[in-house]
C-alpha cells in the first residue's frame, strides 16, 4: 500500500467547487481529508486568496509519477491553463504531491526534472503544512521533521497567523 499527501489550491472561478472536484477525481482512494484554509497567496502577491487543503490517499501500487498523473488529470478536468511566465500565478486548480511513502512507510523519492517528492518547497509553505496537521497529527515532512515544528518556527510562524479556517467550507461529500 502506497499512501501519498497531495495539497490541493484553487484561486480562480468556483474555487470550492474546484477543490471538490479534485477530492472525487481522486475517488476511493481518499483515505482523509483536512478542513478548507483560506490562504494570502504566496510566491506571488499580484493575484486573488486561494483556497487549500490537503488530500491523504493510499493505492496498493501506485507510485510517485502515477499519484502525479492523477493530479495532472484533475487539473485539466477543471481547465488549468498554464502560464509559463508565471510559474506561481493564479490557477483554477493546482494539486501537488508533497510526499510519497512505501507499504512500510518509507519516503519514497524522486529528484526528477519532472516531479521531485517531497515538493522541494513543502517546508516553505504553511498553506501546505497546516491542512496536512488535519489528518495527520504527528505527522513528519521526509527531510524536515515534525510538523509542527516547522510551523511553530520561523519563516513560517507569521505566515501560519493569516491562514483563515473556513468550517463554513467543506469538501466531504454529503451523505
Ligand atoms: N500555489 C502556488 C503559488 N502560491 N499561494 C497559496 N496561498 N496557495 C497555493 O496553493 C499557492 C500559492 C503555486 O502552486
Ligand atoms: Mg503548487
Ligand atoms: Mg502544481
Amino acid at each position: 500500500m502506497t499512501r501519498a499527501v497531495l495539497s490541493i489550491g484553487s484561486n480562480l472561478g468556483d474555487r470550492l467547487g474546484h477543490l471538490r472536484g479534485a477530492v472525487a477525481a481522486l475517488g476511493d482512494r481518499v483515505l482523509l481529508v483536512s478542513g478548507v484554509y483560506e490562504t494570502p497567496p504566496w510566491g506571488d502577491a499580484d493575484q486573488p486568496a486561494y483556497l487549500n487543503a490537503v488530500v491523504m490517499v493510499a493505492d496498493p501500487a501506485a507510485t510517485p509519477e502515477d499519484w502525479l498523473a492523477r493530479a495532472r488529470a484533475a487539473e485539466a478536468a477543471a481547465g488549468r491553463a498554464r502560464d509559463p511566465e508565471r510559474r506561481y500565478g493564479p490557477r483554477t486548480l493546482d494539486v501537488d504531491v508533497i510526499a510519497v511513502w512505501d507499504d512500510a512507510g518509507q519516503p519514497v523519492l524522486r529528484d526528477d526534472p519532472e516531479l521531485t517528492v517531497p515538493h522541494p518547497r513543502a517546508h516553505l509553505r504553511a498553506f501546505v503544512l497546516r491542512p496536512w496537521i488535519d489528518v495527520e497529527p504527528h505527522g513528519r515532512l521526509p527531510g524536515h521533521g515534525w510538523l509542527t515544528d516547522l510551523l511553530n518556527a520561523e519563516p513560517l510562524a507569521g505566515d501560519a497567523l493569516e491562514l483563515s479556517p473556513r468550517p463554513d467550507l467543506t469538501l466531504e461529500s454529503d451523505t
